[in-house]
């Protein structure tokens, strides 16, 4: 029987936090056997907000290298860098095309990043979810794995393949999103009422992936809680409720385990064991990760195969959509 399909993508925006790694990279790896998978560096979409070309270079192999040191295994799925294969930007320009203004305007996320880069209001920002549109329906995904924030502009995906499908015929399959019920939002360390986002200004907000222990301890020591004292878990200690989650996504055990484990315990305990539990988490990644980032040859190798098969997918799609709209084929 043919397996269902998979896409999902990271952008290598800034370097990835614990929140892409428990909304995203985790769930990607459960994935592999069942599906057919196509994981993405989303470098297209890193540039609706300024990036420096170096550092857009290193980040775009560091995503790479932290898929595979997080367990995705590129014998199994298609890994590969959007700019790759152009028909992303080929098919995200037709759909434009069938995109109502009002629809975009409505996106939370381009609506809070339009206000972070008031002087960089660019069209690819407002532009962006029918990229990700595009990048989903090219191979007639199944699902979408993907944090909360991203549940919107899925929807966006969806209408789009219905209005075409519609239009001018059977041709996208409808994607659903796959959200993890728990997880799928981890929030900022010190603002707990917004998400741990890679590109926030304050770094004390984050944990990276492949920050050192001490780094850890530290932030995990800054992050905000509250002046209850108590360890509980509640939407009235919103700061304390996000720790616990990470907690336990690090530590396989349940919320409920660990409140009655800290039950009359500080903190200040409490958080040394919370770092604790991500510095060892992690340690893995981190060691895996040094590996290939000495094995440029290896991922060379990952990511071209990964643009052959993606290409051949995608091409098939936007061969069709081309033929279904009226376009002369080649
Ligand atoms: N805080 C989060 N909790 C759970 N999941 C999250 N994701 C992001 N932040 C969290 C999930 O990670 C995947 C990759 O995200 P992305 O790089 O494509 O863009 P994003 O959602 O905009 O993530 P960031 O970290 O906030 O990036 P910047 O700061 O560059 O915008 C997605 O599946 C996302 O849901």
């Amino acid at each position: 029987m043919k397996k269902g399909k998979v896409f999902s993508g990271v952008q290598p925006s800034g370097a990835l936090t614990i929140g892409n790694y428990i909304g995203a990279l985790r769930n990607f790896v459960g994935l592999q056997d069942e599906f057919d998978c196509y994981y993405c560096i989303v470098d297209l979409h890193a540039i609706t907000v300024p990036q420096i070309p170096k550092n857009l270079r290193k980040r775009t192999l560091d995503v790479l290298a932290l898929y595979i040191a997080s367990g995705i295994d590129p014998e199994k799925s298609t890994l590969f860098i959007q700019s790759h294969v152009p028909a992303h930007s080929e098919l995200s320009w037709v759909l434009s095309t069938i995109t109502y203004m009002g629809q975009l305007n409505r996106m939370t996320q381009y609506k809070e990043k339009a206000k972070k880069s008031e002087e960089n209001l660019n069209a690819g920002l407002f532009t962006y979810p029918v990229l990700m549109a595009s990048d989903i329906l090219l191979y007639q995904a199944d699902f979408v794995p993907v944090g909360d924030d991203q549940k919107q502009h899925l929807e966006l995906a969806r209408d789009l393949a219905e209005r075409f499908n519609n239009r001018y015929s059977e041709t996208f399959k409808v994607p659903e999103p796959l959200i993890s019920e728990f997880g799928a939002r981890i929030m900022s360390l010190q603002n707990p009422e917004s998400k741990m986002s890679k590109s926030d200004d304050d770094e004390n907000a984050y944990i990276l992936l492949l920050d050192d222990s001490d780094t850890i301890n530290r932030k995990i020591k800054r992050a905000v809680t509250d002046s209850i004292g108590e360890i509980r878990y509640c939407d009235e200690q919103p700061g304390l409720k996000n720790l616990l989650n990470i907690y336990s996504v690090f530590s396989n055990e349940d919320v409920e385990s660990l409140v009655k484990k800290y039950d009359g315990i500080g903190y200040g305990k409490f958080k040394e064991d919370l770092s604790e539990v991500v510095i060892e988490g992690l340690k893995p990644i981190q060691e895996k990760y040094l590996q290939l980032t000495n094995s440029k040859d290896y991922l060379e190798d990952v990511y071209k195969k990964g643009a052959e098969k993606a290409a051949y997918v995608s091409g098939k799609t936007l061969r069709k959509v081309y033929k279904k709209i009226g376009f002369i084929p080649k």
